[in-house]
């Protein structure tokens, strides 16, 4: 008989090719540092490091044509999306430890290959202060880590819609942000366009984290692959200083570890994107250790209240 319990598999991808200031390619090894591999084992899963993905350097250039270092994100994405995927195919579950946020393009394209070869439904949370659903008609930067969503739902350039073969590779329909704070004005209109489901700060402050989550959550089955993409910028900077883009006002550790255990309940999560750690602007890797006690509770750590979990 299988294993119920899948292996964990972390997957390095260390750079910051997509995103605006430089640091976040030491992601993955602040995350070991903070001593990801033992904690997880803690619980009783099994954990296997791939180490770090290769891919090119970041030659750190202005952007074309609205986008910045377009063939070297193509390249970390394409490498990104292979190794996902061959954990998927093995039954493991893929932790992607990145790394900027552009690199959801190769992760959730892989899990969206996945699901469609397996039948399965997908729904993606998606937990960060922005919406990254730029173009680059709309991006006030040309980082292409404010575009991943947009990318993934067909809306980029043909180089990184399609690496998942299959384009649009998943639907906005599929996904539930949670925790929006900073959406810049073309976006924005985007966003209400494409009818993604966005539970912002505004409405977590009136409704809490509780009712947010049963929203985000309420329509999983038996049949769902539970893919979260988690950017540390969803947290408050005051408990996560270490990451390139904060914006004031994000969820505190409590609401935060209610919305990681909430996950964990579902017992649907199948894989993780653990994005936007920069080990560059964080003090002494304060933010990785807060992270990994959120993915800890997101593997369902237990609490006292809670018997039989
Ligand atoms: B992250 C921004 F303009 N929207 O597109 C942009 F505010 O992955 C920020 O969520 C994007 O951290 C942040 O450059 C991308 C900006
Ligand atoms: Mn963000
Ligand atoms: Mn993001
Ligand atoms: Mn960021």
């Amino acid at each position: 008989s299988t294993n119920p319990v899948p292996t964990v598999a972390l997957i390095g991808a260390p750079t910051d090719i997509g995103a605006g200031a430089r640091g976040a390619s030491m992601g993955p090894e602040a995350m070991r540092v903070a001593g990801i591999q033992p904690a997880l084992e803690a619980h009783g899963l099994t954990v296997v490091d791939r180490g770090n993905l290769i891919g090119p350097a970041n030659p750190w250039q202005p952007p074309t044509d609205g986008y910045r270092h377009l063939p070297e994100v193509t390249a970390w994405n394409r490498s990104v999306h292979e190794a996902v995927y061959a954990e998927l195919a093995q039954g493991n579950l893929p932790v992607l430890l990145g790394g900027d946020h552009c690199l959801a393009i190769g992760s959730i394209s892989a899990v969206a290959r996945h699901c469609r070869e397996q039948g399965k439904k997908l729904r993606v949370l998606w937990l960060d202060a922005h919406a990254d659903f730029n173009t680059s008609q709309l991006t006030p930067s040309g980082n292409i880590h404010g575009m991943p969503v947009a990318c993934l739902s067909g809306h980029g350039p043909q180089e990184l819609i399609e690496i998942g073969g299959h384009v649009p590779a998943i639907s906005p329909k599929w996904v539930r942000q949670i925790g929006i704070r900073s959406v810049d004005p073309g976006e924005k209109r985007f966003v209400h366009q494409q009818d993604l489901e966005v539970f912002d700060m505004r409405f977590i402050d009136e409704m809490g984290m509780r009712h947010a989550m049963e929203l985000a959550l309420a329509t999983l089955d038996a049949n769902t692959h539970l893919h979260v993409s988690f950017d540390v910028d969803f947290l408050e900077p005051e408990i996560a200083p270490g990451v390139g883009t904060t914006v004031n006002g994000g969820p505190t550790y409590r609401e935060a570890q209610l919305c990681m255990e909430m996950i964990a309940d579902t017992g649907r999560m199948a894989s993780l994107d653990l994005m936007e750690l920069n080990p560059a602007y964080d003090v002494k890797n304060r933010t990785a250790v807060v992270a990994l006690d959120l993915i800890e509770s997101l593997f369902g750590k237990s609490t006292l209240m809670r018997k039989g979990h």
